[in-house]
């Protein structure tokens, strides 16, 4: 006879949430924690986590699989590779990207979007909706029906020919967003600044991937990113600023959280970790670290580290937008010396987020303990509808788990993780943090430097209408306009 009261404890946690920090077993029972005490009853499985932190799985909320793409090339990691990877790194939920190409219905985009990831992940996702086409039809009809079903996220760009919105159609969505319950997620950069300026470096032969950065100065994003506020604050509708890069982009939203805006920021490892030098490496080699907004400067980067500090960014995103580099399909579309407006935008980094912002975050105090489990995991889950079946250690909620092993040194090589490229951007950087094992849903999916979970396993997760979504009341601050709408 099966005594046992829990399919999994986990002993000896010493767990972490936004919040709080203390010392308990956890009971698991069909995938959920349902138990939180020390010296809890026996389960059919047992792990020791021996003192160690325990963590919420992290919750990557920007990441791209699989995606579709106007100019050839194409995503390395379809919904299996990337979810292994993400597992080997500690995250237990992502968020990719539905993408709409002009002309096309949300509906189908969902749908194809649904039939290459569903039976495919290794842990649970979830999508947000790029919406390029924002038709009469695609605004008033589907985006309300897609957000009623549990779609209630969506990604603007105020850039790229194929995808980028003017101000007039990111307000037809914005307004949609608002009375709907919807994020809006804005890609800041500006457009025209950027086709402007590289029409001229190119005539003058500034073709080399270190160009792309002088490409999209610091200032086309401190301005998008003005305008996008400014958007939303016209239209008393909560934005999220993705992919921040630069100190002035920060202050924007700072300035405007300050203000008493709903306005959320998001930054990512690639603006913590690299600068505009590590697009200058010899021959094509630079385009490895082409992704848009740029690396910056040193102060840049200790302007996200503030950021990520002081509360400015409420979400640490991967952006894994993975590409190979020696494929013809990859970096190397435009060819070997091709210049840089030809290299698809986006580096791998889907395994390495959580274990890079542990070891430099948290091991060396620049972000305590539960600002790291609030960032990578915990606002995501709110901001996006998940929490708090995800994003949090609490009884009820999904027993997807991280134990820490923080007294490690290794060095990261691209041989040794799970992603399907060919490179990482952190070759050679050294780490004092890894999970030790990984758990989704009461199931371990990474254990020592093996991924154990399987293909299919992950479930697609339907998102709540975030309650950071809502507009605030605007105390103090009249919106006679709003009035007519
Ligand atoms: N920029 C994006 O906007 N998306 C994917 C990768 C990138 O560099
Ligand atoms: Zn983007
Ligand atoms: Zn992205």
């Amino acid at each position: 006879m099966d005594t046992a009261t829990f399919d999994l404890v986990i002993r000896n946690a010493h767990i972490a949430t936004a919040t709080d920090i203390f010392d308990a077993d956890i009971g698991i029972r069909d995938g959920r924690i349902e138990a939180l005490a020390q010296r809890l009853p026996p389960g059919r499985e047992e792990i020791d986590a021996a003192g160690r932190w325990v963590l919420p799985g992290g919750v990557d909320a920007h990441c791209h699989l699989a995606q579709p793409t106007d100019d050839g090339s194409v995503f390395a990691d379809d919904f299996f590779t990337g979810t292994r990877s993400a597992a080997c790194g500690g995250t237990t939920t992502v968020m990719p990207f539905a993408l709409q190409k002009k002309g096309a219905t949300l509906e189908e985009s969902v749908a194809n979007y649904h039939a290459v990831s569903d039976g495919e992940a290794c842990i649970d996702y979830a999508f947000h909706l790029i919406v390029a086409d924002p038709t009469p039809d695609v605004v008033e009809r589907e985006l309300p029906q897609l957000i009623e079903r549990g779609y209630t996220s969506l990604k603007l760009y105020m850039t790229y020919d194929d995808l980028k919105l003017d101000d007039r159609q990111i307000l037809d969505v914005l307004s949609i967003a608002r009375r709907e319950g919807g994020m809006t997620m804005i890609h800041a950069e500006n457009t025209d600044c950027i086709a402007w300026l590289t029409e001229r470096m190119l005539a003058k032969g500034l073709s080399a991937p270190k160009f792309h950065g002088l490409s999209r100065p610091v200032v086309v994003e401190r301005e998008a990113t003005h305008r996008a506020i400014s958007l939303g604050e016209f239209l008393d509708t909560p934005v999220l600023i993705v992919h921040v890069s630069s100190e002035e982009a920060t202050a924007q939203i700072r300035d405007a959280q300050s203000r008493g805006l709903s306005v959320y920021g998001e930054t990512c490892p690639q603006y913590l970790f690299l600068t505009a030098a590590d697009l200058d490496q010899p021959g094509h080699e630079g385009a490895k670290c082409i992704c848009s907004p740029p690396p910056r400067d040193a102060s840049s980067q200790q302007a996200i580290w503030d950021g990520l500090s002081n509360g400015t960014f409420q979400v640490f995103s991967s952006d894994h937008a993975p590409f190979r580099y020696n494929d013809p399909k990859g970096k190397q579309i435009g060819g070997s010396d091709g210049n840089f407006t030809h290299v698809p935008n986006g580096i791998p980094g889907i395994e390495t987020r959580l274990p890079l912002l542990f070891s430099e975050g948290v091991m060396t105090g620049r972000i305590d303990i539960n600002r790291f489990v609030s960032v990578t995991s915990t606002e995501p889950a709110k901001i996006y509808g998940l929490y708090p079946r995800k994003g949090t250690i609490c009884i009820g909620a999904d027993a997807d788990l991280v134990i820490w092993n923080t007294d490690i040194d290794m060095t990261i090589r691209n041989d040794r993780l799970h992603h399907n490229v060919d490179y990482t951007p952190y070759e050679g950087r050294h780490l004092r943090a890894w999970p030790a094992i990984t758990v989704c849903r009461g199931v371990t999916v990474y254990q020592d430097g093996e991924f154990t979970g399987s293909k299919g396993f992950g479930e697609y997760q339907r998102c709540d209408r975030p309650t950071p979504a809502k507009p605030k009341p605007q105390f103090g601050r009249p919106t006679p306009w709003l009035d007519v709408l």
